[in-house]
């Protein structure tokens, strides 16, 4: 038998059937608090219309702060999704940050806009800072989840200081096998980059407008046989490519602040601290970590993590 479009949707579509709503953000390990500074919506449905003005940070947003949350150049930033809002529906619940059946890739994007509190979303122009697809078998959702619902990535260092709207984005595949059934879990935080450089990036898109129907992440079967990886093939994520930034803000209008994010270049011996930059093309300061271990989020940028 063949499924219809409308069973494969009604499959996923009730509450108990583990989807998610963005809640929260944190800046260098910090809570910045349940529902401060973002644009959640109390339905943890998915957008399956690429087509909906939601696409952007999604609809009914009875959750809409006033708070700006500012962001030093170079902070790991984490976002963090739950089943309902305030975590899991009920105690013990499986389905909590998301049902583990929800495999896809996990997406950051970015908007600059004059004031982040008040702006709309129509026309805004989005760069994507951070994406994880598919490795091997582990998938963006799978890291998510192994991390509590957190999903995270480095504000780039040479970014334009200034207030943008952050796109946080889960997109689920277990049924995109046919049209229409990928899963769009968004919602928006409103930032503040602090201590950035100047660099906007031009490879924008917009949302609604950036993902078809015919993308070959969008409408796929990841299964082969019960397993969710692809067949083993390469997954293309949707969307523009990560933009690229600058690996020195050098000549900006706004050099980095003194942050823990922009150490001073050490005598040898010593390493970089906590959240600071330990490594990336042209990188000559410490590639060691005081604290922490050096990782890289791109190949412009390492960072100490904890
Ligand atoms: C953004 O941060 C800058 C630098 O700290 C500050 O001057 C400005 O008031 C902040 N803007 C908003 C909207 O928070
Ligand atoms: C940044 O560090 C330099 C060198 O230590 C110092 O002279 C300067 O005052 C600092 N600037 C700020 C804004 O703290
Ligand atoms: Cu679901």
């Amino acid at each position: 038998m063949k499924f219809s479009s409308a069973l494969v949707f009604s499959a996923c579509t009730s509450v108990a059937f583990g989807h998610t709503i963005f809640q929260k953000v944190s800046v260098n390990g910090q809570d910045q608090g349940q529902l401060k500074g973002v644009r959640a919506t109390n339905s943890n449905n998915p957008i399956t219309n690429l087509n909906d003005g939601g696409m952007a940070c999604n609809n009914n947003l009875q959750y809409k702060d006033n708070n700006i949350i500012n962001i030093p150049a170079g902070a790991r930033v984490g976002a963090w999704w739950g089943h309902v809002i305030g975590g899991p529906q009920g105690s013990n619940d499986p389905d909590h940050p998301i049902a583990a059946s929800h495999k896809g890739p996990t997406m950051f994007y970015m908007a600059k806009v004059d004031n982040a509190a008040s702006t709309g979303t129509s026309g805004l122009k989005w760069f994507k800072v951070a994406e994880e697809g598919l490795s091997g078998s582990k998938w963006g959702v799978d890291t998510m989840i192994a991390n509590g619902g957190w999903q995270y990535f480095n504000m780039p260092m040479c970014v334009a200081s200034g207030n943008y709207l952050l796109r946080v984005e889960i997109l689920a595949l277990h049924s995109a096998y046919s049209a229409g059934g990928a899963q769009v879990y968004v919602g928006c935080a409103q930032i503040n980059v602090t201590g950035g450089g100047s660099s906007t990036p031009s490879n924008t898109v917009s949302f609604p407008g950036a993902y078809k129907s015919s993308d070959p992440g969008i409408t796929l079967n990841i299964y082969s046989g019960t397993l969710p990886n692809n067949g083993g093939k390469p997954y293309t994520i949707p969307g523009p490519a990560v933009s690229t930034f600058p690996s020195s803000c050098s000549g900006s209008s706004q050099p980095p602040s003194n942050t823990s994010q922009t150490p001073s270049q050490p005598s040898s011996g010593a390493g970089a601290a906590l959240y600071a930059q330990c490594g990336g093309t042209g990188w000559t300061g410490p590639t060691t970590c005081v604290e922490g271990t050096c990782k890289a989020s791109n190949e412009y940028y390492s960072q100490c993590l904890p």
